[in-house]
């Protein structure tokens, strides 16, 4: 070993020599503790280079020797550390699955009544291939039974009461009784019911009453988290609400920087080479007139203007990412939903260019195969009325009612506008890898029956209207998911 150190001194010396260099003793000590055979020669060269520029008598100090080991580490390690495979050179793979365009609109009963038979048709034949109904009778004729006679039904719920359910199916209307001795199981189903949902019930015949034995909700089959062939990652995030005097544009400027391959340390830099995608889950802008006495909380009061800054901020990114948007209640599409994507107009060269994709709320992509269900959850409000264990603060709960009731937001009149016309587009007929949504502005995910449920917080500090509302946002953070291996992670840029 001691002879080995000799033989690599000698041979530093001598190369030393041959360029015309001194080397002080604790540099060539340096030298040798880190010889290498593949690099000492340029690193001497190097090492030369330097000592001529610094005019130094080509006398070599420990400081430089430190500085270009310092670098050569330095790159090893993001050699080590980036994968193979960064997203620039990977190929995007995007396909969209759904998404919903402008429909001319006519609310007339008529179209509201096949809407909802429509909604009870959808929901009613995922009940069938996932729940055995039998003996299955309709409404009507589960009235007319003879008491003790049991049996399963669907019904839409329309009132919930302490002792009875107000349901529906699409002949009659009727009531079912809600047993005092009932399980625990049935008690904790029907306090999270909400309004306008279809469930299956088991019921019995007793006193010419139906009583509730048990509710049977749609809800998902248990599988596997898709999974990509490809390394890249999916950046998460939503409620932007650029033009707001509390958009944190400090911190969603640092994440832009990140994405370019800036600061941070090395970790972070890979996890940022990454990512091929970013996920915006509605409301990019605050919009203009969204709630009374907006303006007052504004920073930029024309919504074209707010569109302009942000896609001026998002050019930034390096445009082998590939951008998904969706609108929500702050950004310019029509309320009701599904929401058509934004307005065109204000998307701007943004929306052409092939590097951002301007979509429905809700809809459906699948990237390298992982599906995507993204929507802005706008009906999160109605579900934390309506169901109990479903709150703003926990968002991830109402996703997790979402998919158990296989509707996005079920219930009609109440705070979220529906477009009840037609089909119901808004049945989670299709089950995700992946639910993505925002509105409540709290970071929540975790994993609900093989589906990543990823609620992605805000870009907005708590507003006046928050503080008395008693909501705590989570401000400046995003969500990463790696397509390849179904990892998640929460990055923070405040
Ligand atoms: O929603 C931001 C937050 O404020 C979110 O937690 C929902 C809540 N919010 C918004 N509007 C209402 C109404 N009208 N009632 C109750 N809670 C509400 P954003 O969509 O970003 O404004
Ligand atoms: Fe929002
Ligand atoms: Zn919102």
């Amino acid at each position: 070993m001691t002879q080995d150190k000799e033989a690599v001194k000698r041979k530093i010396l001598t190369e030393a020599a041959r360029r015309g260099m001194l080397l002080n003793p604790e540099a060539l000590s340096m030298l040798v503790e880190n010889y290498d055979e593949t690099s000492i020669q340029s690193l001497l060269d190097k090492l030369a280079g330097k000592a001529g520029e610094q005019g130094s008598n080509l006398v070599v100090s420990k400081e430089m020797v430190a500085q270009l080991i310092g670098d050569r580490a330095r790159s090893e390690v993001s050699i080590g550390v980036h994968p193979q495979v960064l997203a620039r050179d990977v190929e995007a793979k995007v396909e969209v699955l759904k998404t919903y365009e402008v429909k001319p609109f006519s609310d007339d009963l008529e179209a509201r009544r096949q809407y909802f038979v429509d909604r009870y048709r959808k929901i009613s034949s995922i009940l069938r291939s996932r729940a055995d109904l039998s003996p299955y009778y309709s409404l009507r004729k589960a009235r007319s039974l003879p008491d003790g006679s049991e049996g399963k039904t669907i019904v839409m719920l329309y009132e919930k009461h302490e002792n009875y359910l107000v349901v529906e199916d699409p002949e009659i209307t009727a009531k079912i009784m809600i047993p005092k001795d009932c399980s625990r199981d049935l008690r904790e189903k029907i306090d999270r019911l909400i309004p306008d949902s279809v469930v299956g019930v088991s019921f019995r015949v007793s006193g010419s009453k139906l009583f509730c034995r048990s509710l049977i909700f749609p809800d998902v089959p248990l599988k596997k988290i898709g999974m990509a062939d490809e390394d890249v990652s999916v950046l998460m995030t939503s409620d932007i609400h650029f033009g707001s005097q509390k958009f944190s544009e400090k911190a969603f400027r640092r994440m832009v920087r990140w994405l370019r391959g800036g600061g941070l340390n090395e970790r972070e830099r890979s996890q940022a080479f990454k990512i091929k995608y970013i996920v915006i889950a509605g409301d990019l802008v605050d919009g203009v007139g969204i709630y009374p006495q907006q303006e007052k909380e504004l920073q930029v009061k024309d919504v074209g203007k707010q569109y302009e800054m942000l896609l001026e901020i998002l050019s930034q990114i390096p445009d082998y990412i590939k951008m998904i948007v969706i609108p929500g209640n702050h950004d310019a599409a029509p309320r009701a939903l599904p929401q058509p994507p934004i307005f065109r107009e204000y998307m701007g060269r943004a929306g052409s260019n092939g590097n951002l994709l301007s979509l429905s709320n809700p809809c459906m992509v699948s990237l390298h195969g992982v599906r995507f269900l993204v929507y802005h959850g706008t009906s999160m409000e109605d579900i934390a009325t309506f169901s109990k264990n479903a709150s703003y603060d926990k968002p991830d709960n109402s996703m997790e009612l979402m998919l158990q009731l296989r509707h996005l937001a079920p219930v009609y009149g109440s705070r979220t506008p529906l477009l009840t016309q037609g089909a119901d587009e808004l049945v989670v007929e299709d089950v995700p890898d992946v639910f993505h949504t925002g509105h409540v502005h709290v970071f929540r995910s975790r994993v609900y029956k093989g589906i990543r449920l990823v609620n992605s917080g805000t870009w907005q500090e708590r507003t006046k209207y928050q503080e008395q509302m008693g909501i705590m946002p989570t401000p400046n953070v995003a969500g990463i998911l790696e397509l390849k291996n179904g990892g998640f992670s929460e990055i923070s840029f405040a």
